[in-house]
């Protein structure tokens, strides 16, 4: 029988994508899409119900009313955006995680996806393919919140039987929404502003090396976890996985290879800091070899698929690229 499924954050990034896969796998009714902010059009639609997962009675009531067995609790604040109002992240990342964890151990919820990041990391951890275990020092609230939220889900799976699932993404790049507050956000607006305008102010150095993936892997990486027999799943804090690495210099010279005439130019703003503390890339080994990790696309099979989509969204005359319409319309 198929699992009962609530995503949290499902208006977000990932949520708006991993949604549509969700519910091609499990059915459309199996699949309840969650987020804090919602527009009526959305419930009135059926696509996505209000939750704030600061609010643990309202998680407790979905979570019973659903009869949810999984949950994907996506909802979370970025490492800018984190910077920008670090009492704000530190209480949608804590507490919203905490509240996952409490309501799920009281109502039978078995298994959670809770996605980490490459923030774990800070400037000791090595630059190149940076452990799977190391020492986690990040300098981030966002970093902070990650690291302790590895923790808290480790402890509930040890200490109550709580079988949560954890990656540390990469920076993800995607056609179909909006990224929300991050420092790896360049690698998605780059992609609009070619098109566009075609001309792009990059607010990283043109140097600046980061590991990233194209949101299909990510989405099949999330589901691929969570499918995985219990045996396999050895980490229960959260897994290394990598996909590719490249400079903001160089992800503007492939899209070049497509739009001859593209203009990068590069003013660093206060995300650099955060870049500059994380590694350029990360070793995955124990994903690959615990479940059987492997990504499919690299940074010119990306570049060639973003942008076909991108143009097509183009020519079908969605110039606001709203990605809370494009969840709705993909949804539906
Ligand atoms: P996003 O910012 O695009 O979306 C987050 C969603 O959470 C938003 O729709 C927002 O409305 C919602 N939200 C915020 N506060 C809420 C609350 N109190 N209750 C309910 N919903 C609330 O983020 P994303 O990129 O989709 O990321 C999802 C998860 O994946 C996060 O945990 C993030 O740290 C992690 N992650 C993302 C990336 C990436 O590059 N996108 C990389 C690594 C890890
Ligand atoms: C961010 O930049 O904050 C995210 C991430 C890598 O976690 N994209």
């Amino acid at each position: 029988m198929s699992p009962k499924v609530l995503v949290t954050g499902a208006a977000g990034q990932i949520g708006s994508e991993l949604v549509v896969a969700l519910r091609k796998r499990y059915g459309y009714k199996n699949v309840v899409a969650t987020d804090k902010a919602v527009t009526r059009a959305q419930v009135s639609a059926g696509v996505l119900e209000q939750l704030d997962v600061m609010h643990l009675p309202s998680v407790e009531r979905a979570i019973k009313a659903h009869k949810v067995d999984m949950i994907y609790h996506l909802a979370a604040i970025l490492s800018a955006a984190g910077e920008a109002n670090p009492d704000l992240a530190w209480d949608v990342n804590m507490d919203g995680l905490k509240n996952i964890l409490d309501a799920s151990t009281r109502h039978g919820v078995r298994r959670i996806f809770w996605p980490s990041s490459i923030g774990v990391f800070g400037p000791d951890a090595r630059k190149l393919r940076a452990p799977q275990m190391t020492p986690l020092n990040p300098t981030t609230i966002y970093g902070v919140t990650k690291v302790a939220g590895e923790l808290l889900s480790s402890y509930y799976s040890l200490k109550h039987g709580l079988d949560v699932r954890s990656v540390r993404f990469p920076g993800l790049i995607s056609s179909e929404a909006k990224p929300g507050g991050g420092t790896t956000d360049y690698a998605v607006e780059i992609f609009y502003s070619a098109l566009q305008t075609g001309r792009y102010t990059c607010f990283l150095r043109k140097d600046t090396v980061l590991p990233m993936m194209y949101m299909p892997d990510a989405l099949r990486g999330a589901m691929e976890i969570m499918e995985a027999d219990e045996e396999t799943v050895k980490l229960h804090t959260g897994y290394n996985l990598a996909a590719m690495s490249f400079s903001a210099g160089e992800l503007a010279s492939e899209i070049m290879k497509h739009i001859p005439g593209f203009k990068a130019t590069y003013s660093p703003d206060s995300r650099q800091a955060i870049a500059d503390s994380w590694p350029k890339s990360i070793d995955d080994s124990a994903a690959r070899r615990d479940w059987g990790w492997k990504e499919e696309y690299d940074m010119a099979s990306m570049v060639t698929d973003m942008l076909a989509r991108l143009r097509q969204r183009l020519r079908a005359g969605e110039k606001a690229f709203n990605h809370r319409q494009a969840f709705t319309s993909r949804a539906a």
